[in-house]
């Protein structure tokens, strides 16, 4: 039997790397597409394969754009991929409202390139859409397959699109396609402007001495966060199921900027106590030092203020069970290498 080809988009981020060495070790033949300036710079993207300990002859990387519709038939062309999860995106909320455009462009038009490339020349290929609880923006929580969605941010509405071209294209050609409706997760592999990797780098710095205080936004906002490496075992058990679907992926639990924060500090030893209010809300430590202060530099243009998953559906359908709970992900972030 011919070893199966997975094309994972996105490959060089926290998920694509998780999900590749996850692939691997199910016996799959990995390709990967990046972009062009992934491994120029100061932030090496390529760098996460080898803190996670894949190494880079394990996988085939190809330099390319999910925007570009010749680079994606060129892609199916020569790959023939059995299984393609579309994990490319601008993942920052805050960032997709100054490039919009950009945001757009990745997510809707590169999902639209992928999934015609699929039908016209791998149909019976597999197809995983990271869709986002973004999409939901500020529908009451708990939030399942079946909460109506409101995005408030130009990547929630650009990622809802994408959501119903898979429905579309599932619906229309018959193609295997799924939607994951991942709740955030983390790992020590997050990029350092998500909170909970920021919180996490600078309790570092400050029980290193190297920095006094973090700045941070709103700290009411209230997020339902898993660990990657539970959900890329998700998005690999949603395209084993007989029949496509969409299925929620989350803890269902909910907990807030702030108390993330606690939860990291109490690991390094530091117990944080809050006074004031608003922009004037500091947390400060033991010894009367301001550890974190608010500043509005950090805040959304449209905040979405409470995010918590209902995972029951994919409990039920596919057995996925999250293994990490809160206080195990901020420990995990918390002794993970620097990164
Ligand atoms: O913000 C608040 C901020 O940037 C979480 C992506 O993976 O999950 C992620 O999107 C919350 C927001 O993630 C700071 O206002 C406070 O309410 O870590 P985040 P996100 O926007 O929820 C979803 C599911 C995705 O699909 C996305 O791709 O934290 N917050 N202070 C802050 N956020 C940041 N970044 N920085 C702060 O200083």
């Amino acid at each position: 039997m011919s070893v199966k080809k997975a094309l994972i988009t996105g490959i060089a981020g926290q998920d694509g790397v998780y999900l590749a060495k996850y692939l691997i070790a199910q016996g799959y033949e990995v390709h990967g597409l990046v972009r062009w300036d992934s491994d120029v710079g100061a932030f090496d993207r390529l760098s996460r394969f080898g803190r996670l300990g894949v190494s880079l002859d394990d996988v085939t990387l190809h330099i390319g754009d999910v925007c570009d519709p010749h680079n994606t038939l060129d892609l199916f062309y020569h790959i023939r991929p059995d299984m393609i999860y579309n994990l490319a995106a601008v993942s920052h909320v805050a960032v997709s409202f100054k490039t919009p455009t950009a945001a757009f462009d990745v997510i809707s038009t590169g999902t639209l390139n992928l999934l015609e490339a699929m039908r016209r020349l791998t149909p019976r290929a597999r197809f995983y859409q990271a869709s986002s609880s973004e999409m939901f923006g500020n529908a009451p929580a708990p939030q399942n397959e079946d909460t109506a969605m409101m995005p408030c941010s130009p990547y929630g509405i650009a990622k809802l699109s994408a959501y119903h071209l898979v429905r579309l294209y599932r619906a229309q050609y018959d193609v295997f396609a799924v939607n994951g409706i991942l709740f955030n997760h983390e790992s020590p592999l997050r990029a350092h402007d998500f909170v909970t990797q920021k919180i996490v780098q600078g309790v570092k710095a400050i029980s290193a001495g190297r920095q006094d205080c973090i700045a941070l936004g709103n700290l009411d906002a209230r997020r339902d966060w898993g660990h990657a490496r539970d959900y890329v075992r998700g998005m690999f058990m949603m395209m084993q199921s007989d029949v496509p679907d969409d299925f929620v992926l989350a803890t269902g639990q909910m907990h807030s900027v702030r108390s993330f924060a606690e939860a990291a500090f109490a690991c390094a030893g530091m117990t944080i106590s809050w006074q004031g209010e608003g922009l004037d809300e500091v947390g400060i430590d033991d010894g009367g030092t301001v550890r974190v202060r608010v500043d509005e530099a950090f805040f959304r243009p449209q905040e979405l203020h409470a995010l918590c998953g209902d995972a029951s559906k994919a409990q039920r359908m596919l057995g996925w069970q999250p293994s990490y709970d809160f206080q195990a992900l901020v420990r995990d972030m918390m002794e993970g290498a620097d990164v």
